[in-house]
């Protein structure tokens, strides 16, 4: 008995030995996909001067109006020059206005009727619109009409080529509720590089600044989402009284854009 389990034993040892040589399985590594693009993210609330700043210089020089991709450095759109005088305080302002009349590069679609360039802090539409919204750059506040959301896509500057971007800054007035108002950035394949929101207003004069950067440029295309409503003469701010958060915008800055492949 004692032999017969020795040989058992022996045998059961020769087929583990066995079972291991035959074990010649070649693991494959696990692909692992690359990191998703680091974000910068820079937010302000209350006095915004000093960290608009701040994005500007991270994107470089301002490179105005110039027609053709510049090397580097950014746009920004104030909404203040006079070139956009005709089109005032209408709701049919241009989409293709900052890259045809002006070539910075952007162009704007949105579900709405249209986009509104206001000198009078929209109080033509509702005139309680002037105690809501104020401007960061004096005077002209920017907002879509008929929604609360916009695109801006990316060309090169004074082209009808698609470009992409390194980075997106935008100004709002009057954001009083948390994550309702925000940029969503995308790649050119369409895929989203992320919700980003804008901080509620920290004082009575309602400015927020949101912005983001990449290393590289990679934004095709960004969704702004301003509050919870659209304005309309029988819509109020949700402080005065109205059920949505009404949200207008000033400043836009970005990237250089650059053509994409
Ligand atoms: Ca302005
Ligand atoms: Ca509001």
């Amino acid at each position: 008995m004692r032999r017969m389990n020795s040989m058992k034993l022996m045998v059961l040892a020769g087929l583990a030995v066995l079972a291991a040589c035959n074990d010649d399985t070649v693991t494959e590594p696990i692909p692992v996909p690359p990191p998703p693009p680091q974000a910068t993210v820079f937010t302000a609330t209350g006095n915004i001067t000093a960290k608009v700043d701040e994005f500007r210089n991270v994107l470089g020089v301002s490179n105005g109006g110039t027609a053709g991709e510049q090397p580097t450095g950014r746009r920004e759109i104030s909404w203040d020059g006079a070139g956009a005088n005709p089109f005032n305080n209408k709701n049919d302002f241009p989409a293709d206005f900052f890259n045809t009349n002006v070539k910075s590069g952007a162009v704007f679609t949105t579900a709405g009727t249209g986009f509104r360039n206001d000198s009078t802090l929209f109080s033509e539409i509702n005139p309680g619109y002037a105690a809501q919204f104020g401007f960061f750059s004096a005077n002209k506040i920017f907002a879509p009409i008929g929604s609360n959301q916009m695109d801006q896509l990316f060309q090169v500057a004074g082209q009808p080529t698609p470009a992409v971007s390194r980075g997106f800054g935008i100004v709002f007035s009057d954001v009083d509720l948390a994550d309702k108002t925000t940029i969503q950035l995308f790649a050119q394949d369409g895929s989203s590089l992320g919700t980003f929101a804008a901080p509620v207003r920290s004082d009575a004069a309602g400015l927020s600044f949101i912005g983001v950067t990449f290393e590289q440029a990679i934004i095709g295309r960004v969704r702004i989402t301003l509050g919870t409503g659209a304005l309309a003469a029988n819509a109020n701010d949700l402080s005065a009284g109205g059920t949505a958060d009404l949200v207008v915008a000033d400043n836009f800055v970005y990237g250089e854009p650059k053509k994409a492949f």
